[in-house]
């Protein structure tokens, strides 16, 4: 995952049958940006994003047999450009038919290397020129002398 790149988190539930699901979880929006979103059936979902927040609710009037994978909403979501580390989507409710349930993959982990800030150009590599702006970022402390030297071997391997 570099950043600029866009990527996808699917909503999904896996119980018996279910009327209702109500799923909720957090962000780190310091990171990533939401995009857009895409629903799917059987249920009728209605869904916002607020801060860093995702609320989803699924209502049917008919149980819905969920016993496999039920997807809901697909999110997409972009990193920004000066992301590094890792980003975590965590699961702070999942609930069926007024019960609490297990988040099902309640947190993605996406690694982000600190040199992939630096490739504008995204060839995948560090550039002298993209090198020269983590020097210059390092030179009035936006970037630490550790992150540096990863650049560094990175533009070494290029
Ligand atoms: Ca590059």
């Amino acid at each position: 995952m570099a950043p600029g790149q866009q990527f996808a988190v699917d909503v999904s539930v896996k119980d018996g049958t279910a009327k209702s699901v109500v799923i909720e979880f957090t962000f780190d929006d310091s990171k990533v940006a939401y995009v857009a979103k895409s629903t799917y059936g059987p249920f009728s979902v209605l869904s916002s994003v607020s801060g860093n927040k995702v609320s989803v609710a699924g209502i049917s009037d008919t149980a819905v047999d969920i016993s496999s994978k039920t997807k809901l909403v697909t999110f997409v979501f972009s990193v920004y450009q000066d992301a590094t580390g890792t980003i975590t989507f965590n699961c702070t409710t999942a609930n069926v038919d007024g019960r609490d349930v297990a988040c099902v993959a309640g947190s993605l982990a996406i690694a982000i290397e600190v040199w992939q800030a630096y490739d504008k150009n995204g060839n995948g590599k560090v550039d002298t020129n993209e090198l020269i702006s983590g020097i210059q970022d390092w030179l009035s402390n936006k970037l630490s002398t550790v992150d540096l030297i990863k650049i560094i071997q990175k533009w070494l391997q290029s």
